[in-house]
């Protein structure tokens, strides 16, 4: 663990490498405690970089055996090896072979990062600054080089060697009982995409064939005896392969492409060349196992991880601090797949409300940053919402720009350009400039500047002119290093509803139409006039969210309740909802703090149940429209004195409102949606299903024992983990003698699942109860959990501190004082998984002043903490920073 501050990196000092790698050879004979790694590297002097230089190497943790140059060992006096690098002052002008011998202890390795065991597997993690922990490298991703990799292990304990690219040969290694394999991968690639997995592993088969007709093999590869769980990943695969060459005319291009899934992985899931290292929560999944959510979270990040072969490999990052050129573009595309292969409304909406929950959340508080940064200590820290969510709607806004044949221009020629490079940004941006004959160079703020925009609009109409304007302003809010920001290009996708629920024409005052609806601002202020408009129309805004801004209108509760029935857009419909609910809200928790009563409200409630009756709508959009904004979405939406409590109770009244007065409505769906049809992981079941099980939390949500009653039914009778999750939430919410009874019977029936059991715990986490803080550390001290797995980690502690806001945030400090603990027990082992946990203090400047003192004394009773982690002390410091 590196535990002290790490020095600030900035992208204003990048330089080309000195050195160049062209192969690199490596042997490495798996050991349980030392793993030897013999690594053969060809450089030579790059001839960008100004010569002759140093050869300087990155390490970690290393232990170094032998090192030769051109076959020679090398004097102790010529280079200088530590565990954290490895110089040679003085080497030759020309191209040398330099061979490095050097020795790790897998199963001691419990960062899981470099090479460990998960499970007794082998397996590595390079990205982002691994490979320096299995040998001494540049350590840099514009540093490309064709990889062979020999793999050598006991047979009995890894009976499957895997490695980058193809395999050329293996074998038995006399009778040694140990066997080799090795691996050519001949893409150039950066060091963060090597991997190689030692095990003993089931596989799953099946080949692809690809548009220009090679036939591609397809291994998954799972702990043995979980292969049946691995059918819908590989379905998902081929789905992801074939929609690549059909929307972006992307072909794979080995013989080969496997996934491994592994119990212990600080992440998703990692794009290696030709060999991705999976989380196996996000390949493994049955019926009776995983939830509809849990099957739609696999079929994205296999296609995310498959899109990477283009983008991201094929393509890399310069550096990281072009991180997004490969996660915003990838995710992009992920959602462009999931959209496809699902309901586009519904997966936006969807989208959106987690770009709100985890990105508009991050922008504004002390963690802030640009999508791409211009500084960081801990790379490891930026794999952010920011980085991934806002980036993906950055390149979306391209192609709202630029339309969707403008935008595929755009990507052919990145595609064609940069194939076989490590780029950037602004040679990404300038891909889609060209191809459109476009300037594009105010649209790259949204690259540098952090902040979401506050876009408020004011409308006018002119009966007698019969004009229809709309006064824009936009303004984003200072962050960390920013004070002051220039405007941005912010395109709105928006229409005028008339009194008949249909769009007016939007005509300009020059007379020509709107291009596709999207009017484009780009000044601090700015007026759009629309003439020939006969009567004063609803305005819906930001259709589609077709820009990530927090918008303002000054629509009255009548316009968007009309909004909320009529809207052409049915993105907007759902959106005019949560206004209404967000305004409810609001005002309900501002009255619970200063004693005054709550109001409760009609036109909420109408706009649900004309919803709810509306046997056009497609389930799962009306159980979106269902789900009132969260804790979290109202305490962001009121951004300061944030009380948990009030917010809780403003919430509750609400959903016993809705409940109460919707019920047989409510009941009707809930029937109408229990069709006993036999369980199928898509779309529309899991539709059907979202909004069976949400009608089913709002009626208990209004106090009924018939709901529970009928809850503790569901739960017993599910042929499926949905419905059975579902019911054992809602019991979860309720303090009744069903819950416990479920909670027990749920442990009995999966408490040899891990996966499952993570589902048991993290619903423990979230139960908004004073006892619940206790019932998570006991939770701690059970044998189902340990600190050593991420994935426990966080579906308890990360449960509890990112989804419980009322018990995290306690009055008496004990929520905050309990995580800090966590993390401090956590950070010697894993700090990258400490370092996420401590993110849950990131809105602490925002609570009232009892909770903000209490969160304030544990981060700096965490900073305080001697021997920190270099990665908990990013995440602290920036978190208590001023300004
Ligand atoms: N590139 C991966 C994310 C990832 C990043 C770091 C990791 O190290 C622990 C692992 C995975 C992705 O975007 O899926
Ligand atoms: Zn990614």
């Amino acid at each position: 663990m590196r535990t002290e501050q790490a020095l600030p990196v900035r992208l204003e000092d990048y330089r080309p490498p000195d050195w160049l790698v062209e192969t690199v050879d490596l042997d490495v004979s798996l050991d349980a405690s030392a793993t030897r790694v013999r690594a053969k590297l060809q450089l030579k002097p790059n001839p960008k970089a100004a010569a002759p230089a140093p050869v300087v190497l990155d390490g970690d943790g290393l232990k170094l055996v032998g090192l030769k140059l051109d076959g020679n060992a090398l004097p102790a006096d010529s280079f200088v090896a530590t565990a954290d690098g490895l110089t040679i002052p003085q080497p030759p002008h020309g191209p040398f072979v330099l061979e490095i011998e050097t020795l790790a202890d897998p199963s001691a390795n419990t960062q899981l990062m470099g090479l460990y065991r998960s499970n007794g597997t082998y397996c590595t993690q390079c990205e982002a600054e691994g490979f320096r922990r299995i040998t001494y490298f540049p350590d840099r991703p514009d540093v490309m080089a064709v990889y062979t990799t020999r793999i050598e292990a006991n047979k009995q304990e890894a009976p499957i060697l895997l490695g980058n690219g193809n395999l050329i040969a293996s074998g038995d290694i006399g009778a040694t009982g140990r066997h080799f394999a090795i691996w050519h991968d001949p893409f150039p690639k950066p060091a963060y995409l090597f991997a190689m997995v030692g095990g003993k592993l089931g596989v799953i088969e099946d080949s692809f064939t690809t548009m220009s007709g090679r036939k591609v093999a397809l291994k998954i590869y799972v702990e043995p005896g979980k292969e049946p769980r691995a059918g819908y990943a590989m379905d998902s695969l081929k789905r992801a392969m074939a929609w690549d060459e059909k929307a972006f005319g992307r072909e794979y291009d080995l013989d080969i492409f496997m996934i491994v899934a592994v119990s212990d992985f600080n992440m998703g899931a990692m794009e290696n060349k030709g060999l991705n290292v999976f989380n196996d929560k996000l390949v493994l999944a049955s019926q009776e196992t995983a939830t509809d959510a849990d099957f739609a979270s696999i079929e994205a990040v296999i296609a995310h991880e498959y899109f990477h072969n283009w983008t991201g490999n094929r393509i890399t990052c310069r550096d990281w601090f072009q991180l997004c050129l490969k996660e915003g573009l990838t995710v992009f595309r992920d959602r462009e797949f999931s959209s496809d292969q699902r309901s586009r409304l519904v997966k936006r909406i969807a989208d959106v409300r987690f770009l709100r929950s985890q990105q508009f959340v991050e922008d504004a508080g002390p963690l802030a940053h640009p999508v791409r940064p211009s500084i960081y200590r801990e790379i490891n820290n930026f794999y952010t919402a920011t980085v991934y969510e806002k980036g993906a709607e950055v390149v979306r806004m391209l192609k709202v720009l630029l339309g969707a044949a403008g935008f595929r221009k755009g990507m052919d020629l990145y595609f064609s350009r940069h194939d076989g490079e490590a780029a950037t940004i602004d040679q990404f941006v300038q891909c889609f400039a060209d191809a459109n004959a476009k300037d594009l160079s105010q649209f790259m703020r949204w690259y540098s500047q952090a902040g979401t925009p506050e876009v408020a609009v004011t409308s006018t109409y002119d009966a007698k002119a019969r004009t229809y304007s709309l006064e824009i302003a936009q303004v984003i809010p200072p962050t960390p290093g920013q004070p002051a920001k220039e405007p941005m290009v912010i395109p709105l996708a928006i229409g005028l509803v008339g009194h008949d629920g249909r769009d007016l024409p939007l005509t300009r005052k020059d007379g020509h139409a709107v291009a596709d609806g999207v009017i484009t601002l780009t000044k601090p202020a700015e007026t759009f006039v629309f003439t020939d408009i006969g009567e004063r129309p609803y305005p819906s805004l930001n259709r589609g969210f077709s820009a990530p801004v927090r918008l303002t209108a000054d629509l009255s509760v009548d316009d968007l309740r009309f909004l909320a029935a009529h809207d052409p857009d049915p993105f907007n419909r759902w959106q005019a909802v949560q206004s209404l609910a967000t305004t409810l809200l609001l005002d309900n928790v501002l009255a619970r703090r200063s004693g005054a009563a709550m109001r409760e409200d009609d036109g909420i409630i109408a706009a649900l149940a004309a919803i709810l009756t509306d046997e056009k709508l497609e389930p799962a959009f009306v159980a979106q429209t269902l789900a009132m904004p969260s804790e979290a979405d109202i305490a962001r939406d009121l951004g300061r004195d944030v009380d948990p409590d009030a917010i809780f109770a403003s919430r509750i009244a609400l959903r016993n409102a809705i409940g109460n007065r919707l019920g047989s409505a409510l009941r009707e769906a809930y029937r109408q949606m229990s069709d006993g049809a036999p369980y199928r992981p898509d779309a529309t079941g899991a539709g059907r299903r979202a909004l069976k099980n949400m009608c089913l939390d709002l009626l208990a949500a209004s106090g009924s024992a018939a709901a529970i009653a009928l809850a503790m039914r569901q739960y017993s009778t599910a042929d499926n983990m949905t419905d059975q999750m579902a019911a054992l939430g809602t019991l979860s919410f309720h303090n009744v003698p069903e819950r416990q009874a479920a909670l027990d019977d749920f442990y009995r029936r999966f408490s040899a699942d891990p996966l499952v059991i993570d589902k048991w715990l993290a619903l423990q986490a979230v139960i908004p109860e004073s006892d619940t803080l206790e019932r998570v550390r006991g939770l701690t001290r059970h044998s189902v959990f340990s600190l050593a797995n991420p994935n426990r980690v966080r579906a308890l502690i990360g449960a509890f501190a990112q989804a419980n806001q009322t018990q995290f945030n306690r009055a008496d400090g004990q929520g905050y004082a309990f995580v800090a603990d966590s993390v401090l027990a956590l950070q010697a082992k894993n700090p990258q998984i400490a370092a996420r946990l401590m993110t849950a203090f990131r809105s602490w400047r925002a609570l009232e002043p009892v909770r903000r003192g209490k969160a304030e004394a544990a981060l700096r009773g965490v900073a305080s903490w001697p021997g920190l982690s270099g990665d908990v002390k990013d995440i602290v410091d920036r978190s208590l920073a001023e300004g």
